[in-house]
């Protein structure tokens, strides 16, 4: 059975995740905390989760690791198979994942591990996911789900990256960017979801560990 490795703190994780109950894909889960040793970085290069293993091999980083899944797995689809609105959706997630998830980390250690971040770096950082989230509208108008009438793993990556990204800019600049109506309606469609529901329940005890391993409390 397909094995997806890692820890359900994590948004790339729980995007894989995500496609993979929405799918109906059998799969076990194995909590892996990232560590130095060779074996590890054997199967994740930079020692970065999730990555899965199946009987064909192993593969880290979530986009590659979603496109096998997709592959394999036909019975439920998640992205379309016309090639144009294929590579849309993959820009979609490419842009989010980019442009404000990866921003937006620049954040995480003083937002929720105790760090401290530079006045400069939250000058830069609010700049650009102010820019980004201007531009997300040419990309999607979220009216329904983020291709339209279909549920589609562009969904899945946004719903775990949107609602991080507004956390941590309300922690730190006391203002969440994500709160807009059309946002807060779109995630509230997506949280009805029970696959969504699964996701964000097994969440709870991973955040808090990730918490006390980051900050050694
Ligand atoms: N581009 C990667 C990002 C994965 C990533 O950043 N994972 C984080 C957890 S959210 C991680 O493994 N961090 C541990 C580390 O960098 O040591 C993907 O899409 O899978």
């Amino acid at each position: 059975m397909l094995k997806l490795c890692g820890f359900a703190a994590s948004n790339y994780y729980n995007k894989v995740k995500f496609a993979l109950l929405e799918k109906g894909v059998p799969f076990e889960e194995v909590v892996v905390w990232p560590d130095t040793s060779e074996a590890f970085l054997a199967k994740t290069p930079l020692g970065k989760i999730p990555y899965i293993e199946t009987d064909e091999g192993v593969v880290s980083e979530s986009e590659p690791i979603c496109e096998y899944i997709e592959t394999v797995y036909r019975e439920v689809p998640l992205l379309p198979s016309e090639p144009m609105a294929r590579a849309k959706a993959r820009e979609l997630i490419q842009f989010v994942e980019l442009y404000l998830e990866w921003e937006a980390r620049r954040l995480y250690s003083e937002a929720f591990f105790g760090g401290k971040v530079s006045d400069d770096i939250k000058q830069i950082v609010a700049k650009r996911l102010n820019q980004a989230l201007a531009a997300l509208p040419r990309l999607t108008p979220l009216t329904h789900f983020a291709l339209g009438e279909r549920f589609s793993l562009v969904d899945c990556a946004l719903a775990v990256h949107l609602p991080t990204v507004g956390f941590a800019t309300k922690l730190i600049y006391g203002h969440d960017i994500m709160s807009t109506p059309l946002i807060s309606d779109y995630l509230a469609r997506l949280a009805a979801r029970p696959a969504l529901q699964k996701v964000l329940a097994d969440r709870k005890e991973s955040v808090e560990e990730l918490v006390r391993r980051r900050t050694g409390s």
